[in-house]
């Protein structure tokens, strides 16, 4: 069966069709999408603009009530999409349902949200008047997401557009077609009319473009790359729209010298190899003081060695295959470049199962520079270098040594480094003893410099971007005064 896009209430086919492959094996096809053209999406921005002329005016409680159905079915169905989830993207199925719980939870939370969205009354400097400020939504939001959170990411950019009263044009990655189309297929059921969300599958360029240079687009948020990041933002403001984006990381993870080794292998292993590396906030630069730098290095390998590779829907699998053939090719070009750069590479090697999948062995990268490729540029994959440094002055200065500035960890004993650290260290999230990776739901997410542009997502906080402020004064005694 052909899953179609969703444009003004109607499920519609496309120019072309694509298949969604497994990366576990590249011979199943998970499911197969209807293309949208640049008509299309164009048709789809006008049916999100017509619809905001009444779904902005709905009341936060009928909002609130469509977004806690949909949320209350993503967690019914945990099981089943992070089945789907898995077999699209790779993550293991552990991972996998974690990802639509979170998904399901932030519905949950927005649709809280939306009742919750209050503004200020103050008094004038002028006698006799009242001041009120007040939430307005936004317009219509594009919401372009990446392949490597399919179902978490589209829930954070979508759940507030809607509670806040904007329409949607949303358009997935390549990759990661299938949950895309069933949290469309959830919110369609879920009571929204026609037009205020809309799906549009296809290509970055042709959907893409129409996403963001539509001079009735509002506003765009993004995740995904930072050269595609920097395109999106100057379409986007070429009308001037709201733009956020979230882009990539090079997260360092400093491994002090008065740690808890074990504590500091387990930090390092889930940071830089959980989700198969394929993370923003992954541990990619994991600075170690040389005191402890042997032994952790050595134990750390070892924990490496113990991960399973594998089918991301088998039992007994910790690190799921790389997304596709084009990323799988990615993490072994910077590995080789670190190879040449001096790094002694321990693992990185394709690993053959029997089946035809994107299978990667998590790779270590010992003895490297801060100034290496590999520890300037994005990996996106199971590769996280070694920094050995001599002391925690260094460890901070190279982990502040990037254009990056998204999330950063320490693991130490000590109360006062690590209030130091997160005092200094230049990143949205800082991590004290737990991986850089992982984060909640409620709470602001997002980094500065290269990682990050435009007011933060996720939490309380989404309210910033999702909608505008609207400064009201009122005489209501008409010149004549209060008393
Ligand atoms: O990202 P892209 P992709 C990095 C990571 C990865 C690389 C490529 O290094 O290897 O990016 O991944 C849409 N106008 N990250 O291809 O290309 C595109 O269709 C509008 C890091 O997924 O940036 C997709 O929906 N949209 C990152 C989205 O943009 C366009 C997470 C992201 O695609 C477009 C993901 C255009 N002209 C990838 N061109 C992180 N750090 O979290 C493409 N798109």
């Amino acid at each position: 069966m052909i899953r179609l896009n969703l444009i003004d209430g109607e499920w519609v086919g496309g120019a072309g069709e694509r298949p969604n492959i497994n990366p576990s094996d590249t011979r199943d096809v998970v499911s197969t999408h209807a293309q949208a053209n640049g008509d299309q999406a164009r048709q789809a921005v006008g049916a999100a603009s017509a619809a905001l002329k009444t779904w902005r005016w709905t009341t936060g409680f009928q909002r609130s009530e469509i977004l806690d159905r949909a949320g209350g079915e993503i967690l019914r169905r945990q099981d089943e999409l992070g089945d789907l989830l898995a077999r699209e993207e790779g993550k293991t199925l552990r991972e996998a349902v974690g990802e639509v719980v979170r998904a399901g939870q932030i519905f949950k939370f927005f649709a809280g949200e939306a009742v919750r969205s209050g503004g200020d009354h103050v008094d004038s400097i002028r006698p006799g008047l009242d001041v009120d400020i007040s939430r307005e939504p936004v317009g219509v939001v594009s919401v372009i997401t990446p392949w490597n959170f399919p179902i978490a990411i589209p829930a954070w950019k979508i759940a507030p557009a809607l509670a806040f009263g904007n329409t949607v044009v949303f358009k997935p990655a390549e990759p990661v077609p299938g949950c895309a189309w069933a949290l469309a297929d959830i919110l369609d059921r879920s009571g929204l009319p026609a037009g205020v969300l809309n799906l549009v599958v296809g290509s970055g360029r042709v959907v893409g473009d129409e996403l963001t240079g539509s001079p009735l687009v509002d506003a765009v948020t993004f995740t995904g790359s930072t050269d595609v990041g920097a395109h999106v933002l100057a379409a986007a403001q070429s009308h001037r729209a709201k733009v956020q984006l979230e882009m990539g990381g090079k997260n360092p993870l400093v491994v002090a010298d008065d740690c808890d080794i074990d504590l500091a292998v387990r930090v390092a292993l889930e940071g830089a190899f959980g989700s198969t590396g394929q993370r923003c906030t992954a541990s990619s630069r994991l600075v170690v003081v040389e005191s402890v730098h042997d032994e952790f290095v050595d134990r750390l390998d070892r924990a490496r060695q113990g991960l399973v590779v594998g089918d991301a829907r088998a039992e007994g699998t910790t690190i799921g295959p790389v997304v596709d053939a084009a990323q799988l090719d990615q993490d072994l070009r910077y590995i080789s470049v670190a190879l040449n750069e001096g790094a002694h590479v321990l693992g990185g090697e394709r690993v053959e199962t029997g089946v035809p999948g994107h299978y990667l062995r998590p790779a270590l990268l010992v003895g490297t520079k801060n100034a290496d490729t590999v520890n300037r540029e994005e990996v996106f994959g199971p590769v996280a270098s070694v920094i050995k440094v001599t002391d925690y002055d260094e460890a901070l200065a190279v982990a502040n040594d990037t254009e990056f500035g998204l999330a950063a960890g320490i693991v130490t004993r000590s109360l006062r480094t690590a209030t130091h650290f997160k005092a200094h260290v230049r990143a949205g999230m800082v991590m004290v003893n737990v991986p850089t990776a992982g984060v909640d739901f409620h709470v602001p997410f997002g980094g500065s410099r290269a990682s990050s542009y435009g007011p933060r997502e996720q939490g309380s906080y989404a309210r910033e971007f999702y909608t505008t402020v609207k400064t009201s004064y009122t005489d209501a005694f008409e010149g004549r005064g209060r008393a």
